[in-house]
């Protein structure tokens, strides 16, 4: 279990000041100009020997994803963009970040831009995160008041400056690259990759989109150092990480955990338990409406981290743990989630477009039952022509949960078509 002394996110409950005061209480903007007097290659260097991984789904090498920023000064400006579009269905931690704690973003928007070669840097939020935005807004212009932004930001000689941009409510654009085409004022359509954003990102620039929460952590590990942040959760699985517990916990919560926290640990102690006890689990979602879903037999063992979800066959995602007892319709709640896909699909890309709206009515006869064995192998079947074959993650995303689904709860689904059937036949034979 994480200790206090090393907890990044000092404030995610907003116990206190989330304005600049309370963030220098908190060791924030202090000497953040010797943090960037370690130079690029330094400050790249040490992100890369913590191990520090995407915060915002993908888990990707966050100092490699830095390194891929052309060096060389190629006439284009750099550009450092920030994925506050939270929208994964279960997951709130960006949110508490921003409104609780925007200072400890903008630090880390600095380091990181810096670390990169842009002199700008745009977070673009959810539409509906009204608080959040305000205040992240009104720290923008605190710290430029305070010197802390702006040219020679710091007093670093470095000039460099944040923006905000609201979005519209389309999933879609938490995409990194239809994020890209929303912030230039386009539909939000992702792009085909490659080539990726750091070679051609916005307007054509060099640029790096990460995570809300893979910025924020970026100062402190600069101030405790690489080896501290590498020695929190496991190999290749390092650092703390903000959990969303929701679903059927006593306590819904967001806590920041040591990564590879057991799931069981993470419910109990931080979620109040399962209702009804752990005996009465059903499934975890453990990384957000996008990753499949587990059945109470892994959950009893399962690590929280990258690699130890994804050898059993799920994912960390986002780290939204969605609890489902057994008072859960399992077929129903996936089938919510086909629904959900289907109508934040973009339409661009037709296994994508067609495959999300087949998978959603298929779903919603195997809820009823009302559907033939057969058409279990065929709607895996169809999840595995929508996978890997789509311009971006959507389509995989749309297809995991039915997966997860088949995977682990296929003879309740022969129970229902089962059921159905021979309900007809009772009604038939009534006749
Ligand atoms: C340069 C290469 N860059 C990869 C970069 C790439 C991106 C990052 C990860 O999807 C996941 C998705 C959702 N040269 C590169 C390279 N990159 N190879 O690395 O890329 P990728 O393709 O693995 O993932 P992605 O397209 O970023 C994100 C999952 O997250 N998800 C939902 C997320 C929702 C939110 C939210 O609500 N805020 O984040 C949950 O699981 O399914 O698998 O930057 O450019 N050779
Ligand atoms: Fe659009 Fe879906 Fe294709 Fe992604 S996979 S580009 S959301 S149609």
């Amino acid at each position: 279990m994480l200790q206090d002394k090393d907890r990044i996110f000092r404030n995610l409950y907003g116990e206190q000041d989330w304005g600049l005061k309370g963030a220098r209480a908190r060791g924030l903007w202090d000497n953040t100009k010797d943090l960037i007097a370690l130079g690029r290659e330094k400050i790249v260097e040490m992100v890369k020997e913590s191990d520090l991984r995407g915060r915002g789904g993908a888990g990707f090498p966050t100092g490699l994803k830095w390194s891929f920023m052309p060096k060389e000064n190629d006439g284009r400006p750099h550009y450092l963009v920030v994925n506050a579009d939270e929208s994964e269905p279960g997951s709130c931690k960006d949110r508490e970040i921003l409104r609780n704690d925007p200072h400890i973003l903008l630090e880390g928007c600095l380091i990181a831009g810096f670390a990169m070669g842009a002199n700008a840097a745009y977070i673009y939020v959810r539409g509906e995160y009204w608080q959040p935005l305000e205040r992240l807004e009104a720290a923008i212009l605190e710290a430029r008041e305070a010197g802390l932004l702006g040219k020679n930001a710091c007093g670093s000689g470095w000039d460099f400056d944040v923006f905000v941009t609201r979005g519209a409510g389309a999933y879609i654009c938490g995409e990194e690259t239809a994020m890209l085409e929303s912030l230039e004022g386009k539909k939000g359509q992702p792009r085909l990759k490659p080539p990726f954003p750091a070679a051609v990102g916005l307007y054509g620039c060099p640029t790096t989109v990460n995570n809300v929460e893979t910025i924020a952590v970026v100062p402190t590990i600069l101030r405790r150092g690489p080896a501290w942040f590498a020695g929190l959760g496991r190999p290749k699985n390092t650092g703390t990480k903000i959990f969303s517990l929701s679903g059927h916990v006593n306590t819904p919560c967001n806590v920041e955990e040591e990564m590879g926290i057991p799931l069981k640990e993470l419910i109990e102690k931080h979620g109040g338990g399962v209702r009804g006890g752990w005996d009465n689990l059903l499934a975890v979602v453990p990384g957000g409406s996008s990753v499949p879903c587990l059945p109470k037999a892994i959950c009893d063992d399962i690590l929280m981290d990258f690699d130890s979800l994804r050898e059993a066959k799920s994912g960390l995602g986002t780290a939204a743990v969605i609890v489902m007892d057994k008072s859960t319709d399992i077929v129903e709640a996936i089938a919510r989630f086909s629904h959900f896909y289907m109508h934040e699909s973009c339409g661009q890309c037709t296994p994508c477009r067609e495959g999300t709206g087949w998978m959603f009515r298929v779903m919603t006869r195997m809820v009823r039952g009302q559907a033939e064995l057969e058409e279990i192998d065929m709607l895996l079947d169809v999840s595995y022509q929508v996978e890997g074959h789509t311009i971006c993650a959507l389509g995989d995303a749309a297809a995991w949960p039915i997966q997860g689904l088949i995977r682990h709860f296929r003879p309740e689904l022969e129970r229902r078509i089962l059921d159905y059937k021979a309900s007809k036949q009772t009604a038939a034979a009534a006749e």
